[in-house]
This record gives structure tokens, C-alpha cells and sequence, in this order.
């Protein structure tokens, strides 16, 4: 077969994320581990995935959940030690699983030996490991805020300077300018590559460059990560560099999270005679749903612009670049939730939105418990959450005198916990997660969503999973083929063709609580089309006419006549 684009095992691989501390808990202290990964190693096989994307695993104090690591070269005590981690690898490869490993490089734990000698004095030699300033008119240097809330600056008592830290006070910033700190961090790569690791997921890889310190005019957060801390001038020469002296030595695979890119910006990452990244995550489709204010400000979704963000994207990379599908991930509320209904129309949204994520162009990656519809979490009370933004938001609200009931319903909608419940696994108590108190509340419909009673049921959105992976992996055209979006205005419906020189496919997706009839003209339907995938239990088809009645959440691919 003819394929536009180089075939390798990244771009056809599926990607399965897993959040440690909610996958599953051996030892019955109420945090999952690697023992507890190791122990569903057969369940993840079978799904079909190929690549396992295993968030911070790292020591780390956890204010962000190992988003903050105090060693690069050790194993989070909750999680186990470096023998379960050899032995999660040996035993995921033996299964023909590779596992790419979060790469968490722009800011350390305040908490790592580099930023305990650092803070120490004026003229340690790690002082410059990190971003120190001194204030201004008896404030921080300038008037950044951090992803968290309140200043990105932090004063240190005992040289009376402050600190960067883009994220939470206890993740100080490194300093990529000093040539020993990317030094240190390609040292760490290649100590993790050597035991055989199969690539990373650098997390805010677009931020690791520093612009001028001046006060910004902006205030929407959102313009203030796309202008002053994403890209920074020398945030290409630092991924060059690290290409040169790491990444290119090795077969691996490499994905970026890119908050602040966009079209123009984000090929820069990607494109193959760069030499930077294989793939970026943007997040154009996931701010959807984020008012003005942010997360906590939720506004309903535009099918019209979610579509028009993956054909912009689809176009942009389609030559020399390469995209990454994903609808979820442990930053953002449950994909069912957020995209579909999560209510009556739970499995058919959920399997709607399934059919979507493998019938894009680009590498897939789907979020633990995704697989079983699970969906977000509402708790009645702020002491139920553990989500260090969700806390400093709280704390800022009442300080404030703002209105915390009304920040509770947005944590309901959009907060990151509601990704982060322990999985799912049956219905016995804390649903077979862990037998004693877990970390985080399980959501209490376990009950009814669960992987054990899905495994039963051969309609389950997890069987749905395995029939849709299997399907794409041997039709290499919905890997490499092109893509065309019909009707890009309808407001429902999300209807794109396929093709190559082999095959040909039609996709019909009805975003909506309602009965649609719609309509294609003929020159995409010539022929007799045949419904090959289906989110109802029985088929539909099309009339004389071109035209099908799509029921609310219908989703359904077509084979159509090749060369449209
Ligand atoms: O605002 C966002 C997108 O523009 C975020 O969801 C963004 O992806 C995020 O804040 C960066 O996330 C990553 O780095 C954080 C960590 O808390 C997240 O869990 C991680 O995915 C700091 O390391
Ligand atoms: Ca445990």
C-alpha cells in the first residue's frame, strides 16, 4: 500500500496513560503502585494498546503528585523501589509493551538536593541551577502569576531573593540557560534509556525557556502562557541540543506537552528535518469548554470549533509532522464528561467518543478508566479533594470572601480529581481498587461502572475499545490516510471521510441528545455503503436519498468507494 507518510511503530501504536497512584493498589495501603501496574499487565494487553505512558513514578514529596521530584534516580516510596520498576519494564516487554516515562524537567521539587544547596547561598555552585531574582519596591521581581494561583515568585528567608516556579512553590523552575543543568537532565534521560525505557512524555517542554522579567499587561492567564511563558527564544536550541545528545542515540519515541502552541507555533516541535520531538499534545480542543477565567469558569463546548481544531491540526501536520489524538488525560475532567453525556446517553457518548479518537489521523493515547466510561466525581466538601490547584483555588476564593459554593460546582465540571479516582475494577467495597482507605474517594458509581462487569458484557464500551483497536490496526488507512471533515458548520454533527488509495471510510458522529437527519451528497456516496462500526446494537443505513436519521449519540463508520 501507498502510505504518505513514513510508516513507524509510534504513529501506529496506541498509547495507554496510567496515573499510578489510581491504577491499582497491591499492598493495601490505599495508593496503586508499580506491583499493582504489574498485576493488570494482561489487562492493559488485551485492550489492544501497545505503548504504556506511566505518569511520575520518581521520588517525590507529592504536593503535585510527583509532578515534583526530589530524584530522578529513584522510585517513589508509595510506588515501590527500582527492582518493581525493572521488573514492570522486563515484564511489559515481555508482553510487547513499551513504556514511555514522564520526563518532568522544567521545575524540580524544592525538595531536590540541587534547590536545598541552592537556596544555601549567593555564591553556591547550584545557586544558578534555578531562577533566583531579587525584589522590587518590597514585592516579588515582576507581576507573574503561576499556573496555581497567586505570584510564580516565591521569597527565600535565607538570602532574601525569590524564586520561579511556574507551578506551585514547592516546584522551583530550573535554569535551562545553565549548560550544567541540561547537562544534568540529558545525564538522566540517558540513564533511563539505558535501562531501556522506549521513550518519554516531556511534560511543559514548551516552557523551559525564559523570556525578559518585565511586568506583563496581560491578564488572562490563557494569553499569558501563549505570549510570555511558551516558546521562548531559545526553547528550540534546548530541544536540538538534548536531539543531538540524546535522542537521536536511541529507537524511542518522543511526545511533548505543549501548553501555548498553536498552528503556527507548534510544527516548529515536530517537523521531521528539525530534529526536535516526534509528536506535541496541544490543548486547542480541551480549553474548549474553559470560560475567559479559566478551568473554573466552564462554558459550554462548540462543535463547530472542536471540529475545525482537529482538521487545522490534521492540516498542519499532514506533510512532515505528526500529530497526537487524545480527549483526556489526568489534567482534565473525564472524556465522557466533558464531551459527551455522561448521563443517559453515558455508553453511546462514550463509545461516540471512541469511534473519534480511533478513526483520527495521529497516535492515539487514551487515560486509564476511559476505557470503561468511567466519569467525574462531584464531592460535597473541598476536604475530599487533593488536586493542589483545586486547594490553592479554594484558599484564594476565601480569601477573597468569593463564593466557594460556586467554585464547587466548577470543580464538579472541570476539575483535574475527576480524572484522578481510583479505577474502577469491580464492584466489591473501594471497588477493588485497594481493600483499606484510598488516597482519593472512588467514585461512588462503581457500583455500575466497573471493568469486571464490562468484561461480561459484550456490548461494554471495553469490548467496543478492543473491536475498534483491533479494526484500526489492520486498516492502516485510518492511521495514514487523509482526512476531510463534511459540512464543517453543521452544529451537531461531526461528519469526515478517510481515504487512501486502498479504502475508503465514512464517519458520522451525532453530538447531541437528539435525532438528526442528515445528508451527504453523492459523490461521496456512490456505491452501496457498508456499516462496518456501530454504537447502537443494531445498524443504520441510508435511504435512497443519501439521507440517514442518526439517533442521539450515534456514532457509525461506513466503508464508501475509494478515491473521493
Ligand atoms: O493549562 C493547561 C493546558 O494549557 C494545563 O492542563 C497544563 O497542561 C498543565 O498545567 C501542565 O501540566 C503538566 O505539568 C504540571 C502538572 O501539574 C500536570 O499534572 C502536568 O500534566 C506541572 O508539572
Ligand atoms: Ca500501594
Amino acid at each position: 500500500m501507498k502510505q504518505r507518510q513514513k510508516r513507524t511503530w509510534w504513529k501506529e501504536g496506541i498509547v495507554y496513560q496510567i496515573y499510578p497512584r489510581s491504577f491499582n493498589d497491591s499492598n493495601q495501603d490505599g495508593i496503586g503502585d508499580l506491583q499493582g501496574i504489574i498485576e493488570k499487565l494482561d489487562y492493559i494487553k488485551s485492550i489492544g494498546v501497545d505503548i504504556i505512558w506511566l505518569c511520575p513514578v520518581y521520588k517525590s514529596p507529592n504536593d503535585d503528585n510527583g509532578y515534583d521530584i526530589s530524584d530522578y534516580y529513584d522510585i517513589m516510596d508509595d510506588f515501590g523501589t527500582m527492582d518493581d520498576f525493572d521488573e514492570f519494564l522486563s515484564k511489559s516487554h515481555d508482553l510487547d509493551l513499551k513504556i514511555i516515562m514522564d520526563l518532568v524537567v522544567n521545575h524540580t521539587s524544592d525538595e531536590h538536593e540541587w534547590f536545598k544547596e541552592s537556596r544555601l547561598s549567593l555564591d553556591n555552585p547550584k545557586r544558578d541551577y534555578y531562577i533566583w531574582k531579587k525584589g522590587k519596591e518590597g514585592g516579588p521581581p515582576n507581576n507573574w502569576p503561576s499556573f496555581f494561583r497567586g505570584p510564580a515568585w516565591e521569597l527565600d528567608s535565607i538570602t532574601n531573593e525569590y524564586y520561579l516556579h511556574y507551578f506551585s512553590k514547592k516546584q522551583p523552575d530550573l535554569n535551562w540557560e545553565n549548560p550544567k543543568v541540561r547537562q544534568e537532565v540529558y545525564d538522566l534521560m540517558k540513564f533511563w534509556l539505558d535501562k531501556g525505557v522506549d521513550g518519554f512524555r516531556m511534560d511543559v517542554i514548551t516552557l523551559i525557556s525564559k523570556r525578559h522579567f518585565n511586568d506583563t499587561p496581560l491578564s488572562e492567564f490563557g494569553e499569558i502562557i501563549n505570549q510570555l511563558y511558551a516558546n521562548g527564544p531559545r526553547v528550540h536550541e534546548y530541544i536540538q541540543e538534548m536531539n543531538r545528545e540524546v535522542l537521536q542515540n536511541y529507537d524511542i519515541m518522543t511526545v511533548g506537552e505543549g501548553p501555548g502552541i498553536n498552528p503556527e507555533s507548534g510544527l516548529n516541535y515536530v517537523k521531521e528535518d528539525r530534529n526536535e520531538l516526534n509528536m506535541m499534545f496541544h490543548f486547542d480542543h480541551m480549553m474548549l469548554g474553559f470560560g475567559p477565567e479559566g478551568r473554573f469558569d466552564p462554558e459550554p463546548i462548540d462543535i463547530v470549533k472542536f471540529k475545525s481544531i482537529f482538521f487545522q491540526w490534521d492540516d498542519l501536520l499532514k506533510k512532515d509532522g505528526w500529530g497526537s489524538i487524545f480527549l483526556g488525560n489526568h489534567d482534565f475532567p473525564r472524556m465522557v464528561s466533558k464531551f459527551g453525556n455522561d448521563d443517559q446517553y453515558r455508553v453511546e457518548s462514550a463509545k461516540l467518543l471512541t469511534l473519534l479518537l480511533f478513526t483520527l489521523r495521529g497516535t492515539v493515547y487514551i487515560y486509564q478508566g476511559d476505557e470503561i466510561g468511567m466519569t467525574n466525581v462531584a464531592f460535597d466538601s473541598f476536604d475530599d479533594y487533593n488536586d493542589v490547584e483545586i486547594r490553592n483555588t479554594y484558599h484564594e476564593w476565601v480569601e477573597k470572601g468569593l463564593d466557594t459554593n460556586k467554585l464547587l460546582k466548577a470543580v464538579h465540571i472541570s476539575g483535574r480529581d475527576n480524572a484522578r479516582t481510583p479505577v474502577q475494577w469491580n464492584d466489591t467495597p473501594n471497588a477493588g481498587f485497594t481493600t483499606e482507605d484510598p488516597w482519593l474517594k472512588i467514585n461512588p458509581n462503581y457500583k455500575s461502572i466497573n471493568v469486571e462487569s464490562q468484561e461480561k458484557d459484550k456490548n461494554s464500551i471495553l469490548n467496543f475499545y478492543r473491536q475498534v483497536i483491533q479494526f484500526r490496526k489492520s486498516h492502516l488507512t485510518l492511521v495514514y490516510g487523509e482526512f476531510l471533515i463534511i459540512q464543517p458548520h453543521h452544529p451537531d454533527i461531526f461528519a469526515y471521510k478517510r481515504w487512501d488509495d486502498d479504502k475508503a471510510y465514512l464517519v458520522l458522529l451525532n453530538f447531541s441528545d437528539h435525532g438528526q437527519l442528515f445528508q451527504v451528497d453523492d459523490k461521496i456516496l456512490s456505491g452501496n455503503p457498508e456499516c462496518l462500526i456501530t454504537n447502537y446494537n443494531d445498524k443504520n443505513q441510508f435511504d435512497l436519498n443519501n439521507k440517514i436519521e442518526l439517533r442521539p449519540w450515534e456514532g457509525i463508520m461506513f466503508e464508501i468507494l475509494s478515491n473521493g
